[in-house]
């Protein structure tokens, strides 16, 4: 339950989405192939062999989905920026006008209807073209990355105010190397993965200047997902373990951003282990971690759950018992732990100099249906927000400097490898019909806006 504390007069309140999650039209107007597009059309790499071709098919839909969201009460929406609708390979010298005029247009929509755009300009699906020279683990990709961002400021930043370069760089770098579920599909590739994140970071840092220059007056920020992590046990191997999970989710995006360094436990550990050699970290170049740490604006958090680390590489006779019980799942199977926001906010605010953070994303997967009134009584979405924000308001009360929230998503989505089975948003999609539903969390997260963050 949230208290009566008001939160600030100014805060943004608003919801999320990604290009390839929501917008289908896969080759439309001069659109090339993204990885997402080539990995989903992939055998087996998707739950269902679900992909998005169609999605919510916003790309068509989209003055009705402004409506929702004009309905919905949301004063800022984040997007994301389909990099192949701009650069069908990315190898183009010149822009893919129709892909610019989609954007632009959509955005006079949502400013005449008093929705402030923040754009993500690198939500995962770069183009096709630009993975078959290497993708991120090439140094190249800076160079597209900047070009990418300079035209895009240059045709929407006349109107769009708020950027964010890169989200969750973490599931590029570790899910598409290490765990190898996300594309490029590799596993345990320390050095794709290490050097991925680096290009990444040091492509947010080159483009931030192109884009202030083209977008006067604007914030740009980058997002991180984050999560606090707690050893299952006392044991020294949990702790150590632990440590090492904060170095490689947390600290490895944090350190280079805020404190210009990288964490050197985190090589040093992957050294002893033989996952990588100090000759390996020569991807790092004199001047990149300058770069990479120039001013940005604000911090994007996106936030889920927290992180029980267990020591995975010992037997379990050896360790001792875990110690940490798992509160209640969401049907992802990500345990609900709103006090792990606080937790996070306060470190962060602690550990690095970050002036401005907006949450960029929080939500919840739960599948209620429709019932035989056509009413979605989606209860556990709305105590998750609830709790959420209620932590988020106890930690700006503590003096963590964040001016918004966007929930995640507007919509059920494409929701990445788990296809259309995992439904996060405050609208149902029929993904038959591609009929939107406003479920119960879309009314009640309307009343919250309406009262500022005050339920009634
Ligand atoms: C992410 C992405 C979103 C997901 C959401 C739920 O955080 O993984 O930004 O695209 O859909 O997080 O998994």
């Amino acid at each position: 339950m949230i208290d009566n504390n008001k939160f600030p007069n100014d805060f943004l309140w608003g919801t999320a989405t990604s290009s390839y999650q929501i917008e289908g039209a896969m080759d439309t107007d001069g659109k090339g192939k993204s990885i997402w597009d080539t990995y989903s059309h992939t055998k087996g790499k998707i739950q269902n062999n679900d992909n998005g071709d169609v999605a919510c098919d916003h790309y068509n839909l989209w003055p009705k989905d402004i409506k929702l969201l004009k309905e919905l009460g949301v004063k800022a929406y984040r997007l994301s920026i389909s990099w192949p609708r701009i650069f069908p390979s990315g190898h183009e010298k010149a822009p893919n006008l129709p892909g610019l005029d989609f954007y632009s247009e959509l955005i006079d929509n949502l400013l005449e209807n008093n929705i402030k755009p923040f754009i993500t300009l690198n939500h995962w699906d770069i183009p096709q073209g630009l993975e078959d020279i290497g993708g991120w683990t090439s140094r190249d990709m800076v160079d597209a990355f900047v070009k990418y961002s300079y035209y895009v400021s240059d045709n929407l930043g006349d109107r769009v105010k708020s950027w964010i370069t890169h989200n969750e760089p973490w599931c590029i770098s570790y899910l598409g190397y290490i765990q190898g579920q996300f594309p490029p599909g590799l596993k345990n590739n320390w050095l794709k993965s290490l050097t991925t994140a680096h290009h990444l970071l040091l492509s947010h840092g080159m483009s931030i200047n192109e884009i202030r220059n083209n977008s006067k007056d604007s914030e740009i920020g980058i997002t991180l997902n984050l999560s606090p992590s707690t050893p299952a046990s006392e044991s020294t191997y949990d702790v150590e373990a632990c440590k090492f999970y904060d170095a490689q989710f947390n600290r490895l995006y944090l350190d280079p951003l805020y404190k210009k360094s990288y964490p050197e436990d985190l090589f040093d550990s992957l050294i002893k282990k033989r996952l990588i050699k100090r000759s390996d970290i020569n991807f790092l170049k004199p001047g990149d971690l300058k770069s990479i740490s120039q001013k940005t604006d604000f911090l994007g958090v996106n936030f889920y759950s927290r992180a029980v680390v267990r020591n995975n590489d010992i037997s379990e006779d050896k360790n001792l018992p875990i110690e940490v019980t798992l509160k209640e799942k969401t049907d992802f199977g990500w345990e609900i732990h709103p006090r792990s926001l606080y937790d996070l906010l306060i470190r962060i605010k602690k550990d690095y100099p970050i002036e401005k953070i907006y949450i960029t994303e929080n939500g919840c997967a739960y599948n209620d249906v429709p019932d035989k009134n056509n009413i979605i009584n989606d209860s556990k979405r709305i105590e998750y927000h609830s709790a959420h924000i209620n932590e988020l308001k106890n930690a700006i009360n503590d003096g963590v400097p964040c001016e918004g929230y966007f929930a995640w998503s507007l919509m059920d989505n494409f929701e990445w490898c788990e296809g259309f089975g995992k439904r996060f948003g405050f609208i149902w999609v029929d993904f038959e019909s591609l009929k939107r539903t406003p479920k119960q969390s879309f009314f009640w997260y309307k009343n919250l806006i309406e009262n500022n963050g005050k339920e009634i």
